[in-house]
């Protein structure tokens, strides 16, 4: 059993386009407001870039993905699908979806059982872990686009891979660190290095 392959793949960012689909939906809200490119996004929090753009733009922001349907109507990152249900189907590889609800709990948690319900089908709700900390959650690889994945748990179990997204692809390169690229990218080289 200690011989199967864990891989825990990350959601916004990874395989939903949070990034995407919020400043859609940040532009049809708030028209006549400010808004930043994904070309000139830096930092992971969408909120805190927003307020220092201007003070009163850190709230409009969350209003939007604390509104229903933000996280159902996010659209699928290229390859992310596809990418998740080839890794499942591989031999002694489990594939666990590992992602951070809001705390704004009324839509989020439902939304995303029914966004991986969606896209990846029925049978992957099994695979579904909600949690604010994925330092305690075991597995060979973490593929995330968060820079900095802290918690309780100070020396996880998994290598962490970076997933190139558009607040992280300026940070300079970090040699102890593998990034995706995206989902063009070789992640099944990184899979079988673990397997090693
Ligand atoms: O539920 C997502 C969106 C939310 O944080 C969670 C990140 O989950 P992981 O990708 O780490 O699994 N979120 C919240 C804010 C601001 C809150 Br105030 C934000 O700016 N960006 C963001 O992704």
């Amino acid at each position: 059993a200690s011989k199967r392959l864990r891989v825990l793949v990350d959601m916004d960012g990874v395989i939903a386009d949070f990034e995407g689909g919020f400043l859609k939906k940040y532009r049809a809200k708030y028209p006549n407001d400010p808004y930043i490119t994904l070309e000139d996004r830096r930092g992971f929090w969408v909120s805190t870039q927003y307020g220092q753009l201007r003070s009163d733009l850190c709230e409009k922001a969350i209003s939007i993905w604390e509104s229903e349907n933000f996280f159902i109507e996010l659209d699928p990152v290229p390859g992310g699908v596809e990418a998740v249900q080839q890794m499942s189907k591989m031999e002694n590889t489990d594939v666990f979806i590992c992602t951070s609800p809001i705390k704004h709990y009324r839509h989020c948690p439902y939304e995303k059982y029914a966004w991986i319900e969606k896209h990846l089908g029925h049978e992957f709700l099994e695979q579904i872990i909600l949690t604010r900390d994925k330092t305690v959650v075991t597995g060979d690889i973490l593929i995330d686009d968060k820079p900095d994945i802290l918690g309780a748990e100070p020396n996880p179990t998994w290598e962490h891979v970076l997933f190139t997204a558009c607040h992280n692809k300026h940070l300079p390169p970090c040699p102890s660190r593998r990034r995706l690229l995206s989902w063009d990218d070789d992640w099944r080289s990184i899979l079988e290095s673990k397997r090693h």
